[in-house]
């Protein structure tokens, strides 16, 4: 090794060391930053009263007026021990048929018989060692089979087991029900590390969302880790085909209190149907570790009256309801009135030829 390639070497691990303290020294708010830029854009397109479809500003109109639930209308959060000691260390309240159902199971099927079977075999430890101790009984019993204990201990199990699995197996089924035809799709996009959602069924916007700062947060009188700038807003009581999708990692959607867990995968998407019962905010979080901000992409969602929704949509760019896609669709499909007539004329001509064709056939 020569004078010059020491020389280079020397040279090529200094920059390595410069890029790793530069690194280490950047300051986390950076990356927040760069992820944050599109959502302040839609921002200031909605607040201007804009939209931006199709890479033109369309000046709204009609639109009828949105604004978001206030912290009053927090419902799905987590309880702090200091709040409440039980509740901290139990289920969240559910808002879902599925999630009242998960409930019940865990509260009146699970706890009585994981309780019962603690208790019994703690009697029966303490019954041991007390009556059997060295002490009490000198010469120990020599008997190695007895078939009716036997039977019991294996048939006993046998039935709580399968006590267990039918509601377990039900709840199961119910929730990968498939969702019906006309639900509502929404695809929930993870990112690193922030979510995307995506309204599949109302023009395909995509709003970005990312966690609020512990300052705007407590301004917003949100929790802090939970809240976020731009929540996914979803109709209420009206069933949702929500889909995920992992954008460069594997991420997961989970909202505790709705009953709602589903992983987002790169190169394919799950779905599952979710139907929110009550009108609310509900704070979630990702539920798979993705990388060095995994703690920090919160979910919120905002569940709407349909009529709230739908304002809510025709707010964002290129938000399209249901009606107006259809009536949209229907516009596209039906012809002109004169094209219509001329259509109803060729129609006619096709019939009369068909009526040709068949007779020529009877004839033949
Ligand atoms: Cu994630």
């Amino acid at each position: 090794m020569n004078l010059g390639d020491i020389a280079r070497n020397k040279l090529q691990s200094l920059a390595l060391l410069v890029a790793a303290v530069s690194l280490a020294i950047l300051p986390q708010s950076s990356f927040a930053q760069e992820i944050s830029e599109p959502a302040t854009s839609v921002d200031e397109a909605v607040a201007e009263g804009q939209s931006v479809a199709d890479g033109e500003v369309v000046t709204e109109t009609d639109a009828p007026a949105f604004e978001h639930f206030g912290p009053d209308m927090i419902l799905g959060q987590p309880t702090s021990f200091e709040d409440d000691a039980i509740a901290s260390m139990t289920f969240q309240d559910q808002y879902t048929v599925n999630g009242d159902y998960a409930l019940w199971m865990h509260d009146a099927i699970l706890m009585p018989i994981i309780t019962a079977i603690s208790l019994f075999v703690l009697g029966l430890l303490m019954w041991v060692i007390l009556r059997y101790r060295r002490a009490k009984n000198p010469n120990p019993s020599k008997t190695s089979h007895n078939t009716l204990i036997e039977v019991i201990w294996t048939v006993v199990p046998v039935i709580i087991l399968v006590v267990i699995a039918v509601p377990s197996i039900s709840l199961i089924a119910k929730q990968y029900q498939a969702p019906p035809e006309d639900a509502i799709t929404i695809k929930a996009n993870g990112y690193q590390w922030y979510w995307g959602y995506e309204y599949v069924d109302n023009g395909g916007f995509e709003v970005i969302s990312n966690m609020l700062s512990v300052e705007e947060a407590l301004t917003a009188g949100e929790p802090h880790q939970l809240a976020v700038d731009n929540r996914m807003v979803v109709p209420v009581g009206v069933p949702i085909r929500l889909q995920t999708f992992g954008a460069d990692v594997i991420h997961s959607f989970g909202m505790p209190s709705l009953w709602f867990k589903l992983d987002a995968v790169p190169g394919r998407i799950n779905e599952k149907v979710l139907t929110i019962e009550q009108e609310g905010i509900y704070y979630g979080q990702c539920m798979e570790l993705c990388g060095a901000r995994h703690g920090y992409m919160p979910i919120t969602i905002e569940a709407r009256s349909m009529e709230d929704f739908n304002a809510w949509v025709q707010s964002q760019p290129g938000g399209m309801t249901r009606a107006q896609l259809d009536a949209e669709a229907a516009a596209a499909a039906a012809p002109a009135p004169e094209a219509d007539a001329e259509g109803e004329e060729a129609d006619a001509d096709a019939e009369a030829d068909a009526a040709d064709a068949e007779t020529a056939a009877a004839a033949a």
